[in-house]
């Protein structure tokens, strides 16, 4: 019990205890790695929790006042007023203020994530059933990433987090992501960066992120895609400049884009589909 408590305090708290991954009895955000969720999480602390918890302290203050003060013991007669155009004329235009003032912010973060400045990195990540396969197209690397089977865990892999092929991408630079979809909608999500993009087939939807720490970053698919949606989880290594340069060289060795490659990827999914 002590354990549970203590593990609910420590994810209330600022984040900074919290790695790059969720953690159980884990509430509120991931730690953030990117001005993105920066601003996520800004929007979030200081703007969209205030206003809730005043707009329901306020309404509790209003049904507590209402149920003592208007009472049936001490109303016998009860009041057949039905209109107040004071009242009603603050409780439309009090929400829409609200909403006004919350749209700024709200439409700044929006549109900061939207346009996507000068790319140092680009790859595309694409949703199959049941996992993501990416690829560099200015590196000539394409590769599969499979979800880690709980049995074949090594130290400090997270379960259904982990996966074989991770992405690797340098840090302090901008990453634009292009997504899409082979076969039914998927959605590529990550949420350290603050980023989530729905994959579609026949789409390419586009996002950025810079990741501004080193680490090793977990995020899933978030849209329901199948049976095994659960398990197409997404890694992302964010390295120095240096080893950045020394995975790609290693990758383009071993994924590199080549005849047999595709020829093996067809074979697997021709074995694959027998299975079934
Ligand atoms: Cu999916």
């Amino acid at each position: 019990m002590i354990k549970k408590i203590a593990y609910i305090l420590l994810s209330i708290w600022p984040t900074a205890i919290l790695a790059n991954e969720p953690r159980d009895w884990q509430l509120g955000f991931q730690k953030s790695a990117s001005k993105s969720m920066d601003d996520i999480v800004w929007f979030h602390d200081y703007m969209l929790v205030p206003i809730i918890t005043a707009i329901t302290a306020f309404v509790l203050f209003l049904l507590l006042y209402v149920c003592v003060k208007y009472r049936a013991s001490k109303n016998q007669v009860p009041s057949t007023t039905s209109h107040n155009t004071l009242i009603e004329v603050i409780w439309t235009l009090v929400p829409c203020l609200i909403l006004i003032v919350m749209a700024v912010p709200s439409f700044k973060v929006l549109y900061s994530q939207d346009e996507i400045p000068k790319a140092d990195v680009t790859i595309k990540a694409i949703g199959y059933q049941w996992y993501w396969g990416y690829e560099y197209p200015d590196e000539n690397i394409i590769f599969d990433s499979y979800m880690i089977d709980e049995k074949d865990l090594k130290e400090n892999q997270p379960r259904l987090l982990a996966v074989d092929n991770a992405v690797y991408v340098p840090v302090n630079k901008v990453v634009k992501v292009m997504i899409t979809a082979n076969d039914v909608l998927h959605a590529w999500a990550l949420p350290s960066f603050g980023v989530k993009r729905d994959a579609i087939p026949g789409r390419i939807n586009e996002t950025w992120f810079k990741a501004d720490r080193t680490g090793t970053f977990y995020g899933q698919c978030s849209e329901l895609c199948g049976i095994k949606h659960a398990f197409m989880p997404i890694t992302v290594n964010v390295v120095s400049e240096e080893e950045y340069n020394k995975w790609l060289e290693e990758a383009k060795v071993k994924f590199a884009k080549d005849e047999i490659k595709n020829n093996i990827k067809v074979a697997k999914k021709i074995k694959d589909i027998k299975l079934k």
